[in-house]
């Protein structure tokens, strides 16, 4: 399973592009990359900081529900996220590739400490316990490379699927996207879940067009 922000919409998680979605109000070079935080590291925080809240009070839906089942039920199964809001984990999902990090961790930029911070009180960014050093989100820029072990770990069970979900992504943003092209060049049925239909349909077997929260259910139903 590759899946991206669609999975968390019916949660009430913002999508970043399309209608309604957070790069239509802000630019992602103000927020989303390192040179943000080093310019103006109170706005960039602050603007996790309300991401935080909002994902607090968000609980997980029927898509993440079904996939957890289906981690239950087959063997073999991995499940690849560029989401950072631990939706998935919540669900029940035990081993979540988070490919972009998660947002309930914070990693100091000195000494380089990666700890949990769930507290929802810290309207600036904090300071590292170890070093004094700042704090950040624990996710991945744009412009910055993924964990490598996780991307590694990414990269072999797309290549080893025989199939690949791809649910609620526009996979625009690499090197995530290019997991579901590797898997198909690696001989695995694609299956796309999307409100949309996918933009490059060579790139897929199968497109089942309605919300994943529907689909991924029905789906686990028929299994
Ligand atoms: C539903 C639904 C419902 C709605 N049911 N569906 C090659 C060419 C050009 C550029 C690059 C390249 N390789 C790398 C780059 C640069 C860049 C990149 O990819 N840019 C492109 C945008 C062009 N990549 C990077 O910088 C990455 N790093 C890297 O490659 O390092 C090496 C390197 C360094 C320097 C130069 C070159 C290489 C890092 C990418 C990090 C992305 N970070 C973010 C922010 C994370 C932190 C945070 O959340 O704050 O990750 S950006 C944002 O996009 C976030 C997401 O994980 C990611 C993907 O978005 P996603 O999940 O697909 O969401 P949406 O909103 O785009 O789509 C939602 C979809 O759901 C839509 O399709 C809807 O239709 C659907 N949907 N409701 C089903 N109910
Ligand atoms: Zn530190």
């Amino acid at each position: 399973m590759l899946t991206g922000a669609g999975v968390s919409a019916e949660s009430g998680v913002p999508t970043f592009r399309g209608q309604g979605g957070i790069w239509e109000r802000h630019r992602p070079e103000d927020l989303a990359t390192p040179q943000a935080f080093a310019r103006d590291p109170a706005l960039v925080w602050r603007w996790y900081h309300w991401r935080r809240r909002l994902i607090h009070a968000c609980r997980p839906n029927p898509a993440h529900l079904a996939l957890a089942e289906l981690e239950a039920r087959l063997p073999g199964f991995n499940l690849i996220t560029q989401n950072v809001d631990g939706l998935h984990r919540l669900a029940g999902s035990r081993a979540p590739l988070e490919i972009h990090g998660n947002l309930w961790f914070v990693r100091c930029l000195d000494c380089g400490e990666r700890r949990e911070e769930r507290r929802l009180d810290l309207p600036a960014p904090p300071s590292c316990p170890l070093c004094g050093g700042l704090l950040r989100p624990d996710v991945v820029w744009f412009g910055e490379n993924l964990d490598q072990e996780l991307l590694e770990r990414a990269w072999q069970a797309a290549q080893e699927a025989e199939v690949m979900l791809v649910v609620g992504t526009s996979a625009v943003v690499r090197p995530a996207a290019s997991l579901a092209t590797a898997a198909k060049r690696a001989g695995a049925f694609v299956i796309e879940v999307n409100l949309e239909p996918p933009p490059n349909s060579s790139q897929v077997d199968v497109s089942l067009l309605g919300k994943a929260g529907q689909v991924l259910p029905a789906l686990l139903e028929a299994s």
